[in-house]
């Protein structure tokens, strides 16, 4: 029998309003998980329970609250297996990647540990004597947490995990398709002792979702939100906190593109492009959407890239296979319409496209009961192409061609995003000359579009973003907000900019 499973507000199973099963991908008649979506109101009164929460919380000293995170990181590594192989049963990503997954959040556990040790504010000298003046950081209180599913674990605990270590409370939807992986990663951050209330789990749809938090935002119980998903959707929650004079920390989609130099090692360039393009099945936000080859090498890459991509193993989820199923039904009809994208000038050299099955089959492999796709190469395409311009998320990668860096830089920015990018080559100088001026929040050199490491800023500009960093040092900014404070033990009023002493110069000297 699969799991039933509802929200969880203030430690308590919270009401459902609609049902929803969360199915394998990779064998879709199989039901993971019977979940129960709640309505606006449970969102709502989720925010209410975390604000009353949240002003306890807070008092936990720092270093105490950082106890709780290296508690989490044990229970997640004491727990490991068991949560991968629950990632890849509920969303189809390979074994191999969902380890590596459920190990960021270990990593990310093991970096804020210690930051609860740290949490740095400043001693400034003041303009006056007798006078101190120290910065503080506080927490911003409750967190609105919304994410994706195709990195059901690594990505929230990025926005949970420095949102609870700061003494914020939060409130976490997590996608529908990935429910059971979240709800499982919820009980075992319950599991470190983290007080009823702190962390909230609501599991709702896209509108119940939007107005609760509408709801949340008017009555003043949320100060943050982190969204994790498209541009579009992300574009809709920047405008809704916008209102409420907030700004939300958003982390959207991408149209990664990687530049392949002629002085390029190319067959480390393939090797590059076949995972970040068909590696997780073209489903990371970090993956390569356009390979941008100079003309010289073109015909060689192109060539190697669809041997490369024949050869890959597609396949069922738990064995060594560079990808598995799309993620969901709803991933699935939303990438049969980006293959409708291609159009008479271009030129696919990947072999067969589309849903992988008996009469379809990618090499001996038959589809079996699942959502696997062909990895499809895409040559030819243009810069005015949608197939260049827009976030194609699965298994499809374009080719165009450039002559100098600066026309590859060009076309890498043109679409807009701003997420990841990569540049093979052998030249420093190409590589600093890209790193210039590319407009992304991340750069690799000899290195996939995807896999940032959990210490690294992670954040896009453009439609990839509104500027916002995660991990590492850098989100703490979003979880906390600097106050000031001066201390003026003079005995009298001081005034700032008036009662200051002054030193005055000879302005008009001039050596000899
Ligand atoms: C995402 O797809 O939302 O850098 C994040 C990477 C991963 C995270 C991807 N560590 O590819």
């Amino acid at each position: 029998m699969s799991r039933q499973i509802v929200s969880i507000v203030g430690g308590k199973e919270a009401a459902s309003a609609t049902a929803y099963e969360s199915t394998n991908p990779a064998r879709t008649g199989e039901v993971v998980a019977q979940v129960g979506l709640a309505d606006a109101e449970v969102f709502a009164a989720a925010s209410r329970t975390a604000k009353e929460a949240q002003r306890e919380w807070a008092k936990v000293p720092a270093p105490v609250r950082g106890r709780v995170i290296a508690s989490i990181g044990r229970l997640v590594e004491a727990n490991a297996e068991r949560l991968a192989r629950l990632v890849t049963e509920e969303i189809g990503k390979p074994y191999a990647e969902a380890l590596g997954e459920v190990r960021e959040i270990v990593d990310t556990c093991d970096f804020f540990l210690g930051e609860g040790r740290r949490l740095y504010g400043q001693t400034v000298p003041s303009e006056m004597p007798d006078k101190n003046l120290f910065t503080f950081r506080n927490p911003v209180g409750v967190a609105a947490v919304i994410t994706a599913g195709n990195f059901p674990v690594a990505v929230p605990s990025w926005y949970l995990v420095p949102a609870l270590l700061c003494g914020n409370a939060v409130v976490w939807k997590p996608a529908e398709y990935a429910a059971a992986s979240a709800h499982a990663m919820y009980r075992l951050f319950a599991a470190s002792g983290l007080p009823d209330g702190v962390l909230n789990i609501v599991f709702a749809d896209g509108a119940g979702t939007f107005e609760g938090l509408e709801r949340a935002l008017d009555e003043g119980s949320v100060q943050k939100v982190g969204f994790t998903g498209s541009s579009e959707v992300g574009r809709k929650i920047g405008e809704l906190t916008g209102r409420h004079l907030q700004s939300a920390c958003l982390e959207l989609g991408g149209k990664n593109p990687m530049v392949v130099m002629p002085d390029a090692d190319l067959d480390l360039a393939v090797e590059g492009a076949l995972f970040a393009g068909f590696g997780t099945a073209g489903q990371r936000c970090t993956s390569l959407g356009t390979v941008i080859v100079h003309e010289s090498v073109h015909d060689e890459f192109v060539e190697r890239f669809a041997r490369a991509v024949g050869a890959a193993r597609i396949g069922d989820p738990m064995q060594n296979v560079l990808a598995g199923p799309l993620l969901d039904q709803k991933f699935a009809d939303r990438y049969e319409e980006f293959l409708t994208w291609i159009q008479p000038h271009h030129k696919v050299v990947s072999g067969n496209v589309g849903r992988i099955s008996k009469d379809n089959p990618h090499g001996d492999f038959d589809g079996d009961q699942g959502l696997y796709y062909h990895p499809v190469i895409v040559d030819g395409v243009r810069p005015a192409d949608r197939l260049f311009l827009e976030e194609t998320f699965g298994p499809i990668v374009g080719v165009t061609t450039f002559q100098t860096l600066d026309e590859a830089i060009d076309l890498a920015n043109l679409p807009g995003y701003g997420l990841s990018s990569s540049i093979y080559t052998t030249n420093p100088k190409n590589a600093f000359g890209f790193r210039e001026g590319v407009s992304a929040g991340m750069v690799s050199v000899n290195n996939s579009t995807s896999g940032a490491e959990a210490h690294l800023p992670f954040g896009g500009n453009g439609k990839s973003g509104n500027g916002s960093r995660q991990s590492g040092m850098w989100v703490l900014d979003q979880f906390t907000r600097w106050q000031a404070l001066n201390w003026d033990h003079s005995g009298r009023l001081q005034k700032a900019q008036m009662d200051v002493a002054e030193i005055v110069p000879d302005l008009d000297f001039r050596l000899a």
